[in-house]
């Protein structure tokens, strides 16, 4: 077979199936800017391409994922820190005229000009960490016009970078000031203007919202998910994070791509999401950056075989992450992840807490070729490091 380029010599991390498994002297082939194959060298067809390229003994994996991001905004939050770091709770920051709500202020007020280019360097910073698919949440407009311009930036960032983008629409993220004291209101123009709206114009792959003693009831975010259905589109919920509101059940019988965050999940929500095949995606940066101590249920999710992704949730408030890798270390040293585990999260898991299993996430003939070549040879130190970026090239589609 013909094909455009073969990468040989490689060990491969295949994420095939959900159990990984590393393939020695093995070999990728592209052609159109899908995988025609991957596995060993020994076992491969017979393959010819214009580009032969000699791995060395390099580490390919799928192409990173980060299936939960915050990516444009506008603003800062630094002087939260100082407020942190001497015992403000996120509720006193955000009484204070900081939170959410700040960062709400900043983006409204921002070009669309202004928000791309703030949004940028943190893509670059994924991508130069081996991504090649990333989640691009709204949720900082908290009106119609902020909202759906904060999407149109999501899709810009596609156009401007090598990388797969998938757009969510988090309308229900936060209250604005305008609607204090009308959650219920606001949720209207969620359910009446804004999903209908963002729909019609194809700017949003998923809808999300923010189910939180903080953030909106799970009487309010059903309300939320019946609109995205109306509009046939998939859900995800931020769940459990700080308290248990039995969002995950929730997302579960809207039968969610994912529910996210976790801390506070029980059994009945560990049963609800396997029963549905709702991805539990971990946020890790967020956990440390709130210097929470209560871990979401990683045992109770291995049990019932709930796939677990990973992912950075960068956002300018609680997790202003933009390492991939170091979600991954996170992941482990924090919530006892295994090497495959945090792989698996940061490919093959999160490729479905997208809705995009069989697309991408995996090296399997068909997929779309992403790839990252890494200058280790064991998968492990990948996760092991800290602050260290192994990688050696990055590939998307094919290029
Ligand atoms: N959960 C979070 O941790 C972030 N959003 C959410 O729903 C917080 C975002 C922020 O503080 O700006
Ligand atoms: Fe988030």
């Amino acid at each position: 077979m013909q094909c455009e380029t073969i990468w040989t010599g490689a060990r491969l991390f295949l994420m095939a199936e959900s159990s990984p498994l590393v393939i020695e002297r093995g070999l990728v082939a592209a052609k159109n800017g899908q995988i025609v194959y991957a596995g060993s060298e020994a076992e491969a067809p017979d393959l010819s391409a214009t580009k032969v390229v000699e791995c060395e003994g390099r580490l390919i994996t799928p192409g990173l994922i980060d299936c939960h991001t915050h990516l444009v905004y506008a603003g800062d939050r630094s002087a939260e820190h100082e407020m942190r770091r001497t015992g403000a709770s996120y509720e006193e920051i955000s009484k204070a005229g900081g939170g959410i709500k700040s960062t709400m202020r900043a983006t409204r007020m921002a070009s669309e000009d202004e928000l791309l280019a703030g949004a940028l360097p943190r893509l670059d910073a994924l991508i130069a960490e081996g991504a090649t698919t990333v989640e691009v949440k709204s949720g900082y407009g908290l009106d119609l016009d902020s909202e759906m311009r904060i999407l149109r930036i999501a899709r810009r960032l596609g156009e401007n970078r090598p990388v797969t983008i998938r757009t969510t629409f988090l309308g229900a993220h936060a209250l604005p000031p305008e609607f204090a004291g009308r959650a219920d209101d606001y949720i209207s123009l969620v359910v009446e203007e804004m999903i209908p709206a963002v729909a019609e114009a194809g700017l949003a792959d998923a809808v999300d919202g923010f189910c939180e003693n903080v953030g909106f009831t799970p009487a309010q975010i059903e309300r939320v998910f019946d609109a995205a259905k109306a509009h046939g589109l998939p859900v995800k919920l931020h769940a459990e994070q700080l308290s248990n509101q039995n969002g995950s059940a929730l997302a579960a019988r809207y039968h969610a791509l994912s529910a996210d965050h976790l801390e506070h999940l029980d059994e009945a929500g560990v049963r609800a999401m396997a029963e549905a095949g709702t991805v539990a995606t971990l946020l890790p940066g967020a956990f440390y950056f709130m210097r929470e101590s209560q871990k979401p249920p990683v045992d109770l999710l291995r049990t019932a075989s709930v796939p677990i992704a990973l992912a950075t949730d960068c956002n300018p408030g609680t997790s202003p992450l933009t390492s991939i890798l170091l979600a991954m270390n996170m992941g482990s040293v924090l919530f006892g992840l295994t090497v495959e585990e945090c792989l698996a999260g940061t490919t093959f898991n999160a490729a479905r807490a997208l809705g995009l299993a069989g697309t991408v996430g995996s090296l399997a003939a068909g997929q779309q070729c992403d790839l990252a070549i890494w200058n280790v040879g064991d998968p492990a130190e990948l996760v092991h490091r800290m602050g260290f970026n192994p990688l050696h090239a990055r590939v998307w589609k094919g290029q």
